[in-house]
């Protein structure tokens, strides 16, 4: 198989023409997937009017699938390896709990000792307008920064919390964010990470993180917030709008993301993301 490519932006993403990701595949055309996926950050797959066990096993082409123990209320009732992101109302009427997720900057589970891989999004439904989410290639984003800055932030490790999930104050955004808390203490991470398969070094930060390991709040923030708007400058970022059956494939490990709350919140926007585990990273951290 030869795949057609077509590049998403500049900074980062390509889209794989043509393609029907529940069709048998061989080893070496997944191959090609899989190389694609490296060179490109960022992999959009068009019309995949597929179902969830199409989704899940595809997603399981590319290592052990999350079952988001982490996150037991976002989970699929019938499927624990899909995460729901959606303004649906829960059966009894009540807002759903994953209508604000992805809202900042960050990487997916970086809140644990085994950060994802990558993530695999369908999207189901989507506003008539908006409801768009932006990629940012942490490699560039590295790369283009000075040999003293690079030289300064590999040195240092983020703590990354759960929960930076926007909350109304409902009972039930209250009672989601107190279990989050209890089930993902905070973590930290080296702010600069190896991608284990390109050896490529690429920033790990976001707006979940508060501060650096071993410095105040204070003395974090000027840096987490040069590096976050440096890596979401235009020239690193992507940012997609959405169609139903649209399937983005992402790396963890190499870029962020942000969705966006761009659309009218009164229309329906529904997406399942699978979630590929990725390698050990990290150290809890005793807050006192
Ligand atoms: O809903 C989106 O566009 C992105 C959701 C998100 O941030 C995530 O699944 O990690």
């Amino acid at each position: 198989m030869s795949l057609k490519l077509r590049k998403l932006s500049h900074g980062l993403g390509a889209e794989i023409c043509d393609i029907n990701i529940a069709a048998p595949m061989s080893e070496s055309a997944f191959g090609e997937i899989h190389r694609a996926f490296l060179d490109n950050g960022v992999l959009l797959f068009r019309n995949q009017n597929i179902t969830r066990e199409q989704h899940i096993e595809f997603s399981r082409r590319f290592g052990e699938l999350d079952d988001h123990a982490a996150f037991p209320s976002d989970r699929h009732p019938q499927y624990p390896q899909l995460m729901l992101v959606t303004n649906e109302p829960q059966p009894d009427g009540t807002p759903s709990v994953s209508r604000y997720t992805g809202r900042r900057w960050h990487t997916d589970m970086s809140h644990t000792l085994e950060p994802s891989l990558g993530s695999l999004l369908r999207c189901w439904k989507i506003p008539g307008v908006g409801g768009d989410t932006m990629f940012a290639n942490m490699t560039l984003a590295y790369e283009a920064l000075s040999p003293g800055m690079q030289k300064l932030i590999s040195k240092l490790h983020a703590i990354h919390f759960s929960g930076g999930r926007k909350l109304d104050n409902t009972i039930a955004d209250q009672a989601h964010a107190a279990e989050q808390k209890r089930l993902s203490p905070p973590l930290a991470h080296p702010v600069v990470r190896v991608h284990p398969e390109t050896g490529r070094k690429a920033i790990y930060l976001g707006e979940k993180v508060k501060r650096f390991d071993g410095m105040s709040e204070a003395e974090s923030q000027p840096l987490i917030e040069y590096l976050n708007n440096h890596a979401t400058k235009p020239e690193f970022v992507y940012r997609h709008q959405w169609h139903e059956n649209d399937i983005l494939l992402w790396d963890n490990r190499c870029t962020m993301h942000i969705a966006l709350a761009d659309f009218d919140q009164n229309e329906r926007r529904h997406m399942e993301r699978t979630t590929v585990m990725g390698t050990p990273s990290g150290y809890v951290v005793a807050i006192a």
